[in-house]
């Protein structure tokens, strides 16, 4: 079939709006119509070239959902009408990952997804002249029609928003599970917030869920603080404003360091600040931020002998299609909330606007309507 896209051409460049073709299903694999797909730092992150897994030409986006239209061979658990959200950490049931309660990781398809192919070896994309571009993530939901294997795809509940939805592929989920996954963090917690951002505000919003006592946000940008107090941040602290060390204020403001720190930046010199701004004996730094090709963390080995934790997540540790239909029902039910965090709706061809709002801070999630 033919459907339109938005191609990442090559690195740095503006996404192009373009028809492009899509092979149907292969054995384990389900044909999407993406409804909705929000725009995530990691796809910019990818586009800008500081990925070093990012392969072109491909069509990004990884926060998608939509509704199955068709389904390959010896496909079982979804059929044509289903409402899905596509999950780059799937969830196989079977692979050692899996099987293992420590992780969410599962690696049944993680070699093939990193080269920006389907299980098989083979891209479904290409261009009207035929030469092939890559999936990414495995998702691809900068297309309004994709192909998944099935094992990528949690099937939600079909009266819950898609152009909301979307945000639990992503964002919504790894922030609220870095808490809750994670940390598994405690009720009466105090916890600092590094980046208030898409994510940084789900970490936020989780730990008030988890019944944190103090959440202290930390961000340049002091455009965030309305919403993150909205979400639940009892304290802010923009690192300009600080006269002299940022950790021992931060330590200083929570009475000893945060039992439980998160780094939703990006940048190895926040996610230092992070793991030393945790209290000492018994603190815990969680990594989320994803860093460009060639940046290192570093820190005195003494910050983890005296008891510190230093420790990342990926996608929130969830195991995406059991976990994924239940966060819907919490959004649904109520008790999430994420309207507020989606201040952009935009055309597939306002996709590029999407990424300038992000780059000036003005947005918090921008989501492409198909
Ligand atoms: P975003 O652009 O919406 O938010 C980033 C926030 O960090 C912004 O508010 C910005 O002002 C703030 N910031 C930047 N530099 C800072 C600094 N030095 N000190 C304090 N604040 C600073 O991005 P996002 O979509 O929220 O993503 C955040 C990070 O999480 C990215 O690195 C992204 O790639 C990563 N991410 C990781 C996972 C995962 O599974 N581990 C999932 C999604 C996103
Ligand atoms: N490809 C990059 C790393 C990118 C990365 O860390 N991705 C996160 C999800 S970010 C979603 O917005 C992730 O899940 N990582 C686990 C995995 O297996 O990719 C690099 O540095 O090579
Ligand atoms: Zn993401």
């Amino acid at each position: 079939m033919r459907t339109t896209a938005a191609v990442a051409l090559e690195a740095g460049k503006p996404l192009e709006i373009m028809d492009v073709n899509l092979d149907g299903p292969k054995a384990g694999e389900v044909l999407v119509e993406i409804k909705a797909t929000g725009l995530c730092h990691t796809d910019d992150f990818t586009l800008s070239g500081a990925d070093p897994e990012g392969l072109f030409p491909a069509i990004l986006g990884h926060e998608g959902a939509g509704v199955v239209l068709e389904v390959g061979p010896g496909v079982t658990s979804l059929e044509p009408g289903d409402h899905v959200i596509p999950l780059y950490t799937p969830e196989c049931r079977e692979c050692e990952y899996c099987l293992n309660p420590k992780t969410n990781l599962c690696q049944s398809i993680r070699s093939t997804q990193g080269q920006g192919v389907m299980p098989d070896g083979t891209s479904r994309f290409s261009m009207l002249d035929g030469t092939p571009i890559l999936h990414y993530m495995g998702c691809s939901t900068f297309s309004n029609h994709t192909v998944l294997p099935e094992i990528a795809l949690a099937k939600v509940r079909k009266d819950a928003p898609f152009d909301k939805i979307c945000y639990i592929g992503c964002g919504v989920t790894t922030g609220i599970g870095a808490v809750i996954n994670t940390a598994k963090v405690e009720i009466g917690s105090t916890a600092i917030v590094f980046g208030l951002g898409g994510i940084g505000l789900n970490v936020i919003q989780g730990l008030r869920l988890a019944g944190a006592d103090q959440i202290v946000g930390v961000d340049l940008n002091p455009g965030k603080v309305e919403m993150a107090t909205r979400f639940g941040m009892t304290d802010f602290v923009n690192p300009t404003e600080v006269e002299g060390d940022l950790v021992a204020h931060l330590v200083e403001l929570t009475g000893g360091g945060g039992d439980y720190t998160f780094d939703a930046t990006g940048n190895v010199q926040v996610m230092r600040t992070a793991l030393e701004s945790a209290h000492k004996g018994w603190g815990e730094s969680v990594i989320i931020g994803v860093a460009p090709a060639g940046a290192e963390i570093s820190t005195r080995p003494f910050q983890l002998v005296t008891g510190r934790v230093w420790r990342g997540t990926a996608f929130g540790g969830a195991r995406g299609r059991s976990d994924v239909p239940r966060i819907v029902d919490w959004y649904m039910d109520g008790k999430i909330e994420i309207d507020p965090m989606i201040t952009h709706t935009l055309k597939l061809d306002e996709i590029n606007k999407g990424f300038e709002m992000m780059h000036a801070g003005e947005s918090i999630r921008s989501v492409v309507v198909y």
